[in-house]
């Protein structure tokens, strides 16, 4: 593999699968018997606020049930180790990356453990429930919503991701279906700029074509192989 020093690590929902969260397409995924629009859209939060902050509750309370696994501990150690520049875009809004140790780490759709007050616009960390949960903080108006970038709202930091994809030597994309965007466009912007592009999921996806390779298998596995392959090329190198 030719000189690889920056890394674009882009993760979705198929990373977490093994740590017990739910994927949103898979059998008894998220959007199972529920339509997007009616849950993950402004408009949902404006038609029905319970219904909305209810299903965000409830995934919020799971993370407290659940643990990182393999693969999430294995981009820890990369991020750890990696001498280079590596970003770890996850479209993901569970903690575990975190909670695993990685520190160079970009939520693009938002975060469970963070609340937005549509009062004020102010972040805050929030753990709890909020449907009929507390006011604002800052601001004491009854306006906190999920932190969650909906369908139609634009994601976190695209310049600083747009900037790292077209600088990158090395896109990695593990465990996502590749329907949503702009994330699931990030493989061609990385190829069309020079990057290798690399795809570690469980069966191929929409985007599989735009990969140079794609492994198969679950990410608890491929993910670590992976890890140790470029850490041990990096030390080969040097
Ligand atoms: C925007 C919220 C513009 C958090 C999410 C037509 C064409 C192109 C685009 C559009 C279009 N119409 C509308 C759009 C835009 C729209 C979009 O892309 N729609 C799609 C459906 C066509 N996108 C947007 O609206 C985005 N915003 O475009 O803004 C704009 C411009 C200017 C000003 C303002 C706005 C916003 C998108 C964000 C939506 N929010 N989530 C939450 O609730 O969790 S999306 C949600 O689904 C996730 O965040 C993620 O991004 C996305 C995809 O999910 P995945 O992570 O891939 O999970 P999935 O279940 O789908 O797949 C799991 C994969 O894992 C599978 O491949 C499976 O095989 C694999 N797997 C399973 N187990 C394992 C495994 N792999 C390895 N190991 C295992 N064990
Ligand atoms: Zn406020």
């Amino acid at each position: 593999m030719p000189d690889i020093q920056k890394i674009v690590v882009l993760t979705g929902a198929g990373i977490s699968a093994e740590s017990g969260l739910a994927t949103f397409r898979g059998p008894d995924g998220l959007w199972e018997g529920r339509r997007v629009e009616d849950i993950c859209t402004p408009e949902a939060l404006e038609r029905d606020r319970a219904l909305v902050l209810d299903f965000y509750d409830h995934r919020r309370r799971a993370l407290t049930q659940v643990a990182p696994n393999p693969a999430h501990e294995a981009l820890a150690r990369l991020d750890a180790e990696w001498p280079g520049e590596l970003l770890i875009v996850t479209q993901n809004v569970d903690d575990l990356h975190e909670r695993a140790g990685a520190a160079r780490i970009l939520h693009m759709h938002g975060a469970l453990l963070s609340a937005l007050c549509e009062g004020c616009g102010e972040r805050r960390l929030f753990g709890g429930d909020m449907l009929d949960g507390p006011r604002c903080e800052i601001c004491g108006q009854d306006a906190l919503r999920p932190d969650i970038v909906f369908f139609g709202e634009m994601p976190y930091e695209m310049e600083r991701i747009e900037r790292a994809v077209m600088d990158a030597d090395l896109f990695v994309s593990i465990g996502t279906s590749g329907a949503v965007y702009p994330a699931a466009g990030f493989v061609e912007a990385a190829r069309h700029a020079g990057a290798d592009t690399l795809e570690l999921n469980l069966e191929p996806s929409a985007g599989s074509v735009f990969f140079h390779e794609t492994r198969l298998g679950p990410a608890s596995v491929m993910v670590p192989e992976w890890v140790d392959e470029i850490l041990a090329e990096q030390a080969a190198e040097n």
